[in-house]
């Protein structure tokens, strides 16, 4: 599924492994210890190889809601934009999940990206409900690439299920 956005510029859903796409960059649902785990981090640790962990430890510890970048290793994409979302139960989640996609807006443009591809961060490990992730970002975004000049002009967003596919996709007609 595919919408356009003011200026040309797209929002677009699909379903896979984060780590087989070619965006510029790809986003990590990553911890505030930078240590990539499971899920997500762990297909980048995997299919990145070593660089990528070791960039993060030479960065330290970041906050929840806070975004910063690394190399990609042997990935397709050019970075991996390390992004830390809320743990469920932990006050403020929807503000932090905000900032998440926010800064790694900001930081996908500090590097002149074109394209961006997020997974549905904190849905897995940390346990947000995908309904309300998928409505938080997804306003995100479009909020980003309408108001903000940025070099990026496509966002991904790369669902793990199908039924997490349908889940973005309903949400995504009720904002645009
Ligand atoms: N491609 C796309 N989506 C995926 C993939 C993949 N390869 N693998 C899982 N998902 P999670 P979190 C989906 O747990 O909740 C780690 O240990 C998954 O189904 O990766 O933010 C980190 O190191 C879910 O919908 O991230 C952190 O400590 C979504 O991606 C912690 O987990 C996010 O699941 C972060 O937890």
């Amino acid at each position: 599924m595919e919408r356009m956005v003011k200026g040309g510029k797209k929002i677009i859903l699909t379903q896979g492994d984060i780590t087989e796409l070619s965006t510029d960059a790809i986003v990590n649902a990553a911890n505030e210890d930078l240590i990539l785990g499971s899920g997500v981090a762990g297909a980048i640790r995997k299919k990145g190889g070593p660089s990528i962990q070791e960039e993060c430890n030479r960065i330290g510890r970041i906050n929840v809601g806070e975004a910063v970048v690394t190399g990609a290793g042997n990935l397709k994409a050019k970075y991996v934009i390390h992004a830390v979302g809320p743990r469920y139960g932990e006050g403020n989640e929807d503000e932090k999940l905000r900032n998440a996609t926010w800064n790694s807006l900001l930081r996908a443009g500090e590097k002149g990206c074109l394209s961006i591809t997020f997974p549905a961060i904190s849905t897995g490990v940390f346990g947000f409900p995908k309904d309300r992730c998928a409505s938080i970002m997804l306003k995100t975004v479009l909020e980003f690439l309408e108001t903000q000049e940025t070099t990026v002009k496509e966002v991904v967003f790369c669902l793990y299920s199908q039924e997490d596919l349908e889940i973005f996709k309903k949400a995504l007609e009720v904002i645009i």
